[in-house]
């Protein structure tokens, strides 16, 4: 269904459809469309913008995977569902393998998550076959992984409230994670914790890539040194209980 131009909430709805569209698809999860609502909730605290404290993480996430050897970009089902074109482009910009990593596993899921993902120009997609490395310590299907994630020094991981995180640093890897919830596990396990709608993230870490692409290491290590995740995430709290960015 067509949301009219003049809806007030069209931007929202907007992408709800996508949700629901990549559910009639096969390759949402159902629990997929209840977190959606859930990040909805914490988007409409934020007055559904990014914060200057997100912009920071962005601006930080963006030159952390600049210098990364080997970064990875891991996609589930929403991710899939919002930004395809972004994570495309955002592997290209840093040079980025992107790897399909799912809690509710299936091959059916995976296939068609790969479709779309070559369909907007992806070179290679990592996590289609049947998941031959692990990730220790990690019982759920999340940790059948490519040998892509097991090798990469940093994994962004976006949209998801689990053990993953917590995992991927035991293995002495970086993690940035995109998650609205300043408070959920991921969150608070990641090293850049991007606070914003993935569908503003990626964009503007893409935008912010290109920018550092060119710039000395030395500067691209000092703004990754200069920055404090506890500290942002504590405002990016302040700011969804007080509302205000000048608190
Ligand atoms: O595709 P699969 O099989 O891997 O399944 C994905 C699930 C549903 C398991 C995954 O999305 C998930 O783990 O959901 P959770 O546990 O509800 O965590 C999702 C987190 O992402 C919550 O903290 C939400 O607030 C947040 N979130 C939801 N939508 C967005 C978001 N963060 C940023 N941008 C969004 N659009």
């Amino acid at each position: 269904m067509e949301i009219p131009a003049s809806h007030p909430r069209k931007a929202s709805l907007d992408l709800r459809h996508r949700l629901t569209e990549g559910f009639a698809k096969g390759f949402v999860a159902s629990a997929g469309l209840i977190a959606h609502g859930r990040g909805e909730a914490f988007d409409y605290l934020l007055g559904e913008r990014t914060c200057v404290h997100a912009d920071k993480a962005q601006e930080t996430a963006s030159a952390l995977l600049l210098l990364a050897e080997n970064p990875v970009l891991s996609v589930n089902g929403n991710v899939c569902a919002l930004c395809p074109g972004e994570v495309v482009s955002l592997a290209k910009v840093v040079s980025a393998k992107v790897e399909i990593n799912l809690f509710y596993r299936s091959v059916e899921r995976i296939k068609l998550i790969r479709d779309v993902l070559l369909g907007y120009g992806a070179d290679e997609v990592y996590g289609v076959g049947v998941g031959e490395k692990t990730i220790p310590g990690l019982d759920s299907e999340r940790g059948r992984a490519d040998v892509a994630q097991v090798e990469a020094d940093v994994v962004l991981v976006m949209l998801e409230d689990g053990d993953r995180a917590e995992a991927l640093k035991s293995m002495g890897k970086k993690v940035v994670a995109v998650d609205l919830n300043p408070l959920s596990r991921t969150a608070q396990m990641a090293d850049i914790s991007i606070v914003d709608n993935v569908v503003r993230a990626l964009p503007n870490m893409i935008e912010y890539a290109k920018k550092l692409k060119n710039k000395p290491d030395d500067e691209l290590k000092s703004l990754v040194d200069g920055f404090d995740n506890r500290l942002n995430l504590a405002e990016m709290e302040k700011l969804i209980r007080v509302g205000s960015d000048t608190v």
